[in-house]
């Protein structure tokens, strides 16, 4: 059994360690020698643990009195639900928070490593698969900068989104034992381990009262083990918590088993218990009707509710029926949100509430934003599945759906069509559990992610439910933390910046408007612009000795960066990116080079590794790249990389060095999008669709400086049904010749074939993504961008501009928008 004493009470007393060089170096070397053992000379990876802790130590003092601060009765906390955290690298992150950088490089002087080497040694906590999961982290650094009570809950997977190694051109995956050599970022709390069941049956009886109620009873249990990481704000002295549940077996259910005599069954169902948070699912749409997956949805669900109901109990409150007044659970896609049905069967069954005073509370507390509108990332689960794994979960739904169902009729009489269209159980042959109905059904709040994103949901996918309840629905444009994505990434940019402006842009982004006057061409600005230039220069340097190093592509920085990195995915059209690479390199070898603008394309993502598809995209990619890159020909006016295994921290180094941020998704399809905010806020210029949050950065920046092309989303949904990709190759030459080039085999003469799946996607009428549709509009649109480039002046006048109005774009404009109309915390 976990231990069952009570935490110490908080301390806020407690005396903060000191952030002078003196004593930061103290400890640190205490660390280093007295503690790991290790001298100068050695492996960097026992300084970055040496140094780690020395933060850590200066964490905690903040983190308590955060806690302390805010465990009063009736303080209205936020809890923030999600299956994934991308968040990367911590401990530059909390050097720039607590301002610790001076201290720290004092201590590591007399070692043969700097502050950045040290910095590579620590493994990216990669517990998420992209946009979703990155979005989750960067609302934690706001919400702690901001000193918001917001806590995270999530799933602390032993292996994170997997390590993408390329092997012949194809993606190649590898288990990420990110935790192998632990991780000094998290302290195990088993004080506050939960107990979630799984499986057994129900009981319904009566009680003294004569009352119905029901039991879940013969349930095989598993244990929740709490690990908390400190979220550091922006040197502010709060300290918030993600706190992930790790899966472990209960000692007395291996002793049951153990006393029947199956010692091996015990240990057999042990594992089945710890597989719960043994692996992120990889695949960033769709993973439905596999059990593990709903067993981790239902985990992070119960052992979170369960943990804040004895939070708000444990910070002196008892009336339950205020218990909406003082939470509220933020619920990240549908993935947690079986989380409605739990807090029903909490209050109801544990807690003897009646169902209508229950679902008064729940449907007070709950929210649910949604990030995306691609059918097959919907996610449903077979009622079969339900039933077995957590049935009284299913009977609850039913519940839930009988009642509202009822509302249906009331509003509609009669109107059947709708009542199936609505209901939370879909009906065929396998009777289904739709997550974002119970989801929109038990929730006070339903947002999109960007402003068309919001808008096409309500006039689509969720209409019935507009109708029924307008005032649910509202938008939430995403956003990054620029802490991370500026002032920790681009610290060359960042100083240039603070020399003209102040440092109050880190915490205040809309500051950066303060820069636009430095972006006219005056004698003045020159020199603020050729420092622009110049940095983005370095930072274009340090990005090409990446990909000479994972790639052995030889970048020049004089060249245009033209970067494209996002999970690989068909609706992100990495293709088009492709066609027009092909294109260009037509134009070579026909000699066709007037007005030409040197360019390194720069790729890469992660593939699911079940979708076929988007791994064969990577082979093309990279099948294009070997041969564009030693075609003597092509002479250094054009060059390919796949850069292999992307993820948080290689963005950091990308998104300086970026010129051209590729943005290209089939309008409607992309919810939002935030590498495209991270390019934008690090001075790059947008090549992009009429899509997702494109739409606001182009407001932002000004058309002139946004390379607009493509279908909006209404054409693409008209064109649909009238679709002929032929009729675009007939008349479009430069078309017609990339695909002739694609179908000879020139890619491809050692593995013929390979491509055919890829050209008959790219043919057939049926394309959702309609990939070719755009084709001669991005050409033309990056024939602009190379017109543009040979203005390096102007280009970088444009550059800064993007900058200027990227304000809007901060997670801390997001957060504050959230907690002004969802949330309405005390700050
Ligand atoms: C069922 C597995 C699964 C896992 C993840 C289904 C769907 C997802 C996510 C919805 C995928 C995702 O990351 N969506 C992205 O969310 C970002 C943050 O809001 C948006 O910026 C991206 O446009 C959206 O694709």
């Amino acid at each position: 059994m976990p231990p069952k004493k009570s935490p110490p009470p908080c301390n806020p007393t407690l005396t903060p360690l000191s952030g002078d060089a003196k004593s930061v170096t103290r400890d640190f070397e205490r660390y280093q020698f007295y503690h790991l053992g290790r001298f100068q000379g050695c492996p960097p990876v026992y300084t970055y643990q040496a140094l780690s802790w020395t933060l850590r130590d200066r964490i905690m003092t903040d983190w308590m009195n955060t806690y302390a601060r805010r465990d009063v009765p009736g303080n209205r906390r936020a809890y923030y639900l999600s299956l994934e955290f991308l968040i990367g690298r911590a401990l530059s992150n909390h050097v720039l928070n607590l301002d610790l950088e001076q201290p720290a490089r004092t201590a590591l002087q007399g070692f043969s490593h700097t502050l950045e080497d040290i910095a590579e040694e620590e493994h990216d906590a990669g517990l998420g698969n992209g946009g979703l999961g990155r979005l989750a982290a960067c609302f934690m650094d706001s919400c702690a900068t901001l000193d918001l009570p917001v806590m995270g809950y999530g799933l602390r997977y032993q292996f994170g989104m997997f390590r993408q190694h390329i092997e012949n051109g194809y993606q190649v995956e590898e288990p990420d034992n990110w935790l192998r050599d632990g991780t000094p970022w998290e302290v195990e709390r088993s004080e506050f381990t939960r107990r979630v069941p799984f499986g057994g049956r129900t009981e319904h009886y009566h009680d003294e009262t004569g009352a119905e109620r029901v039991r879940w009873v013969d349930t095989r249990d598993v244990l929740a083990v709490p690990y908390d990481m400190p979220i550091t704000g922006y040197r502010n002295h709060a300290v918030n918590t993600l706190r992930l549940w790790k899966a472990t077996a209960t000692d007395e259910f291996d002793l049951n088993e153990f006393n029947a005599g199956s010692y091996t069954e015990s240990v057999t169902a042990k594992n089945l218990a710890e597989n719960i948070s043994m692996v992120l699912y990889p695949n960033d749409s769709s993973e439905n009707g596999k059990e593990l997956r709903l067993r981790q949805q239902y985990f992070l669900a119960s052992a979170s509710l369960q943990d804040a109901l004895r939070q708000w109990r444990a910070a002196g409150n008892s009336d339950l029926s205020r218990f909406a007044e003082h939470n509220v659970f933020q619920m990240n896609d549908t993935h947690p949100t079986i989380a409605v049905a739990e807090l029903m069967r909490i209050l109801v069954d544990l807690e003897d509430m009646s169902w209508g005073e229950a679902w008064a509370i729940t449907t007070r507390c709950m929210a649910y934003t949604n990030h995306t509108l691609l059918p097959e990332a919907l996610e449903r689960w077979p009622v079969a599945l339900f039933e077995r794994l957590l049935p009284r979960l299913l009977e609850i739904i039913y519940e839930i759906n009988a009642r509202f169902l009822r509302e249906v009729s009331m509003k509609w009489p009669g109107d059947m069509d709708r009542q199936r269209r609505m209901s939370i159980i879909e009906e065929g042959d396998v009777k289904q559990v739709r997550m974002a109905w119970l989801a929109i059904v038990g929730s006070f709040s339903v947002n999109g992610v960007a402003a068309l994103h919001s808008q096409l949901l309500k006039d689509g996918l969720f209409r019935d439910f507009v109708e029924l309840w307008p005032g649910k629905f509202n938008n939430k444009t995403n956003g990054v933390t620029p802490r991370r994505w500026v002032a920790h990434a681009n610290p060359g940019m960042s100083a240039l910046i603070s020399s003209k402006i102040g440092e109050g842009w880190v915490a205040d982004l809309a500051q950066l408007e303060k820069l636009k006057p430095f972006a006219a061409a005056t004698a003045r600005n020159r020199k603020f612009q050729a420092d622009w230039q110049a940095v983005k220069r370095a930072n274009k340097e340090r990005l090409a000795l990446l990909v000479k190093a994972e790639c052995n592509v030889d970048f020049d920085s004089d060249a245009l960066f033209d970067v494209q990195v996002k999970r690989i995915h068909e609706y992100k059209r990495q293709l088009l990116n492709v066609l027009h690479v092909i294109h260009l390199y037509n134009r070579i070898k026909k000699g066709d080079v007037e007005g030409w603008a040197d360019r390194c394309v720069l790729i890469g993502g992660k593939a699911a590794p079940g979708y076929i598809m988007a791994k064969r995209i990577i082979k093309l990619i990279n099948s294009v790249a070997e041969v564009i890159n030693r075609d003597p020909d092509v002479d250094g006016r054009l060059k390919v990389a796949f850069l292999p295994n992307y993820r948080v921290s290689s963005m950091e180094i990308i998104a300086p060095a970026t010129d051209l941020s590729e943005q290209i998704s089939t309008a409607g399809k992309e919810a939002s999008g935030t590498g495209n905010m991270k390019f934008m806020m690090n001075g790059a210029l947008t090549i992009g669709t009429y899509d997702g949050a494109n739409i606001e950065i182009l407001e932002a920046a000004g058309e002139e400086n946004f390379f607009l092309f493509g279908l909006r989303a209404e054409e693409v949904e008209a064109l649909r049904p009238h679709y002929q990709p032929h009729s675009h190759l007939e008349h479009d030459p430069r078309l017609r010749e990339v695909i002739d080039l694609i179908a000879s085999g020139h890619f491809n003469s050692c593995e013929p074939g390979i491509f055919d799946m890829i050209l008959g996607a790219l043919l057939s009428p049926h394309d959702p993504w309609m990939v070719l549709a755009d084709f001669g509009s991005y050409v033309e649109a990056q024939e602009k961008v190379a017109r543009a480039w040979q203005d390096r002046a102007a280009w970088t006048r444009m550059s800064i501009l993007n900058t200027a109005s990227s304000g809007f774009f901060s997670t801390d404009r997001t957060m504050l928008e959230y907690n002004g109309e969802i949330w309405k915390l005390k700050r």
